[in-house]
């Protein structure tokens, strides 16, 4: 298949299950359904639910069983994009070529939508099918490590702490590790567990999923610095103007495009073992390095 063609009816299947699982706009009381729902279906890439759902397939399983997991994924996301752009943190206008929710729906509001798709998250993870490896707490547990205060949260924090502070390139990994490329594995661990993935193959996607979410991480800063802020439907040049520590800015343009094609090639290696079976993802990674927004 096309990738074009499964991207399509993968974002479709993550749409429509979002859309049955969250409650309705009306659902009382309605401002805060309005805002959980304006924030999801705001037109993101639908990246991580999408790794989600390629990754239990490539392990033998089905979407279908990989569709809680996928959405849960969404709405960490999602939640997380809220709060970074509130005033306390990036102050942001524009998220997904819209105002971004505190804009729309005042900070409060904002605060308690991002909350709520961050409980979703859970409630909707806690109705996963148990694979024979595999039950769903231990599912839970993986989403909970990935969005806590060791990964995603952790990577906020360094963020924040770290604007106009010089750094290395150890510690601007670990920010890329902690904000990104955690929860990105964990999108793709999720998947492989719902098909439930050997040992072997569950690490192999590990080491895919960390090189793909440095990578991506990478692009995103380079973006920053090359696009637009109509093609990125959000605000570009923001690294450099709060001096934030991003690859561009420690080694430059050309450097930074050399490693993210490296992290890539890294990724496509670790999809070895699969063999025949990885060409979806392969094609995926590829689009990625090349991808404008
Ligand atoms: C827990 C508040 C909180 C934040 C967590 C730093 C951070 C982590 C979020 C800020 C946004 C950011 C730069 C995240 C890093 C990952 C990333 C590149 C997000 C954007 O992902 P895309 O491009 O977005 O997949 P769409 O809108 O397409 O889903």
């Amino acid at each position: 298949m096309e990738l074009k063609d499964y991207l399509h009816a993968a974002i479709q299947k993550v749409d429509q299950a979002l859309d049955q699982f969250l409650p309705k706009a009306a659902t009382k009381p309605a401002t805060i359904h309005k805002a959980m729902r304006y924030s999801i279906f705001a037109g993101g890439k639908r990246l991580r639910p999408v790794l989600t759902l390629a990754a239990a397939e490539i392990c033998g399983g089905t979407g279908e069983n990989a569709l809680l997991s996928a959405c849960a994924v969404e709405c960490i996301h999602t939640y997380s994009l809220i709060h970074d752009d509130l005033p306390c943190m990036d102050d942001d206008d524009l998220r997904r070529g819209r105002p971004t929710s505190h804009k729309v729906f005042g900070e409060g509001i904002a605060v308690l939508a991002g909350d709520a798709l961050l409980t979703m998250a859970f409630e909707l993870l806690a109705q996963a099918p148990a694979a024979a490896r595999y039950g769903t707490a231990a599912l839970v547990r993986e989403l909970a490590g990935a969005s806590g205060s060791r990964w995603l949260i952790a990577g906020q924090v360094l963020d924040l702490e770290g604007e106009g502070q010089p750094t290395t390139k150890a510690a601007l990994k670990f920010i890329h590790e902690a904000k990104t490329a955690a929860l990105l594995t964990c999108a793709i661990r999720l998947g492989a567990m719902s098909a439930n993935a050997t040992p072997s193959k569950l690490e192999a996607l590990t080491r895919f999923g960390h090189a793909l979410g440095l990578a991506f991480q990478v692009i995103d800063d380079i973006l920053d610095v090359t696009q637009t802020t109509e093609k990125l439907g959000k605000t570009a040049g923001k690294d450099a103007a709060v001096t934030k520590a991003t690859y561009p800015a420690l080694f430059g343009l050309k450097r930074s495009r050399e490693i993210a094609a490296e992290l890539t090639e890294e990724a496509l290696h670790s999809l070895t073992p699969f063999g025949k079976k990885s060409a979806l993802l392969r094609s995926l990674t590829d689009s990625l390095l090349a991808r404008e927004y």
